[in-house]
């Protein structure tokens, strides 16, 4: 699917998008997107969907038949659908078009978009919590009823590259994030490592120990350890960010008593020309490409280690 938008002419190579990502592997909008806009999204999603403890299987139905894959949104089963005709306000915004343009060429492409929700603590039965505490990765998919997986809810998930969806893939995608409400560090807010993507594709969980000073010590085999400082980002409603596929990022679980709503694109480039992406790429001194992203999950898919880095955050 091609996302049709005004595109500038020509991709500067200068843009601060792009410059950005080379620098530090992501980049904030200086200005927000429509909040009215924004607002009305989360307005509709949540006449829609109770964000309670309603969403979840009983402890018997999810024994029952574990399921721990397929348990995201898909085409078909994704909430978002329903609302494309109120999403100009990300797709047609003119700093987001002239961006990915930058970065992906003309004609860039949609992999994925979605809601992700970061499920307040108070709203998850205690069956559950007492399982999944400690987990590095706390999508909540497989514990949502069926019905309800047209949206992908966290609970916190460990810095990770969002390269870990593709293994055998080259890191040709850039993650676009929006907050539909204002996001405070009560609000599971994105954390980010300022510079990871340098490291280039490595396997999940990584080598992070955190310094008394909130930056982080990032290793991985074979290749110079890296200082990196976190970022988080709190912001109003309409704020956005994207980042590279080696961006190291994460969340906490969401101590706020109601839930954190926000929309998730993957892009990627449109064929074609060299783009501002495969500069950057260019600039990283390792592959972006792992014939494996990860070692944290058993055959079934689920988690077969307790470790999180960025509850340290
Ligand atoms: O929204 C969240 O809590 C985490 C999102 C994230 O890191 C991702 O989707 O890659």
């Amino acid at each position: 699917m091609t996302i049709a938008a005004p595109l500038p002419s020509s991709p500067e190579a200068d843009h601060p998008a792009l410059t950005d990502l080379m620098a530090t592997g992501y980049h904030l909008y200086p200005r927000a997107l429509d909040p009215v806009a924004a607002e009305a999204l989360l307005t509709a999603v949540r006449n829609e969907r109770s964000f309670d403890g309603d969403l979840f299987l009983s402890e018997a139905e999810f024994d029952a038949d574990p399921l721990y894959r397929g348990v995201n949104p898909r085409p078909g089963r994704n909430l978002l659908e329903k609302y494309d005709h109120m999403l100009g306000f990300v797709e047609q915004d003119p700093q987001i078009v002239s961006a990915l343009a930058a970065l992906l060429g003309q004609g860039y492409s949609l992999l994925d978009k979605k809601l992700v929700c970061g499920v307040p603590a108070s709203t998850i039965p205690d069956w559950l919590k007492a399982r999944i505490l400690g987990n590095p990765v706390n999508n909540l998919g497989p514990y949502v009823k069926p019905q309800y997986r047209d949206i992908t809810y966290f609970f916190g998930i460990d810095f990770h590259q969002d390269l870990i969806d593709f293994p055998g893939r080259a890191s040709d995608m850039i993650t676009l994030y929006v907050y539909l409400h204002p996001v405070t560090a009560s609000d599971a807010p994105l954390y980010l490592l300022e510079g990871s993507h340098k490291l280039g594709a490595t396997v999940f969980p990584h080598d992070l120990t955190r310094n008394a000073d909130a930056s982080w010590r990032y290793a991985a085999p074979g290749r110079p350890a890296m200082g990196c400082q976190q970022v988080m980002l709190t912001g109003g409603a309409g704020f956005a960010g994207m980042w590279h596929g080696c961006t190291l990022h994460g969340t906490q679980p969401d101590v706020a008593d109601h839930e954190r709503i926000s929309l998730r694109y993957l892009l990627t480039r449109g064929g074609g020309a060299p783009n501002g992406l495969d500069r950057v790429n260019e600039s990283i001194d390792w592959p972006v490409i792992l014939p494996a992203t990860r070692e944290d999950l058993n055959a079934a898919g689920a988690a077969r280690i307790k470790h999180n880095a960025v509850n340290q955050a």
